[in-house]
């Protein structure tokens, strides 16, 4: 007996030849052949300043958890760019977060091909996903994303990963809905984002907004944007594509490099047998960036630094301490998922 998906696309395939709805037949195949492919998306223009979208029903709900589990063990505080064009810690942007990188596997490869197919850029034009997570109060001022340079960011996605009851939306403080009954349709909507076009986070929902205008050169003011506080006890997670006019650093897609296992910021560990030597040359002190680690780096001789504290394995405060001092999310928190 064949499988129930194949019976019915050999039905819709008899129902289907030669009508002239070959739309229709493809959607059908699609979703028979594909079950874990979104349900039913549904799209809707929200603005024309900035010229934004959104996806109902964008991922799957296996996709979303799929997304935050790879995140969870490398959360650590969100950056910004400071003076001198290195990242840093700042209370403007007080998320947690990490980047999966491109093709990481095949669910990632899928819905960055989802948002190839809804953007018509090409996947080579997409960065590395950043996933990001908000706690209570936790949030990003207004900002722009799209770089000066040659090729800017020029669309972004947002997947949301979680439902947020309160807060947290993603909101344009200079902006125009298409049309303002829908504010009210998709509102109530926190201080933060009352008056503006703004997207509330729902777990499989994803928006889209251009910030370069369609001349492909100047940047689109209303594409300025506010990730809202958090507010009660919620957790947002959203997935975010960020999208240039070239492609992104094809040479790594080119010569993919083989992904090394992360190190885990809660053991303490060093990373090379030369470490203990190089500590008691002083290069704990003289080159603290590679031994010790920075805002997006995990030192290579943390142990030998005595960064951290080697634990017992079933010693969770201890492993807890490790994340907190590297700037991790301490996993084992309460209201963490
Ligand atoms: O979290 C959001 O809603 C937006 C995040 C964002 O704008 C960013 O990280 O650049």
């Amino acid at each position: 007996m064949a499988p129930l998906h194949v019976l019915l696309l050999l039905a819709l395939s008899a129902f289907c030849a030669g009508s002239a709805l070959p739309g229709l037949w493809l959607a059908a195949a699609h979703a028979a052949l594909a079950p874990s492919a979104a349900p039913h998306p549904w799209f809707e223009p929200v603005s024309w300043k900035p010229r934004s979208f959104v996806a109902h029903s964008f991922a799957t709900r296996e996709e979303t958890d799929h997304i935050i589990a790879i995140a969870q063990p490398q959360l650590r505080r969100s950056t910004v760019v400071g003076a001198g064009g290195e990242s840093v810690v700042d209370t403007y942007r007080t998320s947690y977060g990490m980047f999966i990188k491109r093709h990481h596997d095949p669910v990632v490869s899928r819905l960055e091909e989802r948002v190839a197919l809804w953007t018509k850029y090409n996947m080579s034009h997409q960065e590395d996903i950043q996933v990001l997570r908000y706690g209570n109060n936790q949030q990003y001022k207004a900002h722009f994303d799209s770089l000066d340079d040659d090729s800017p960011r020029t669309a972004t996605v947002l997947i949301y990963l979680s439902d947020v009851e309160e807060g947290g939306e993603t909101t344009f403080p200079d902006s125009e809905w298409v049309d303002p009954s829908m504010g009210e349709k998709l509102g109530p909507w926190s201080p933060c984002a009352k008056g503006n076009v703004a997207m509330k986070p729902k777990r499989g929902d994803a928006i889209v907004f251009h910030s370069v205008n369609p001349d492909g050169k100047t940047h689109d003011k209303h594409a300025l944007h506010t990730a809202c506080p958090v507010l009660g006890t919620g957790v947002k997670y959203v997935a975010i594509f960020w999208i240039h006019t070239l492609p992104f650093r094809p040479d790594q897609l080119a010569a993919p490099q083989e992904e090394e296992e992360p190190l885990l910021p809660e053991e303490c560990v060093d990373a090379d047998p030369n470490c203990p030597d190089w500590a008691a040359a002083g290069e704990c002190q003289s080159n603290p960036g590679f031994m010790r680690g920075g805002a997006t780096s995990l030192g290579n001789c943390r142990k030998s630094c005595k960064d951290c504290r080697v634990c017992r394995p079933d010693d969770d405060e201890c492993r807890r301490d490790n994340r907190v001092k590297a700037g991790f999310l301490p996993i084992n928190g309460p209201g963490f998922f």
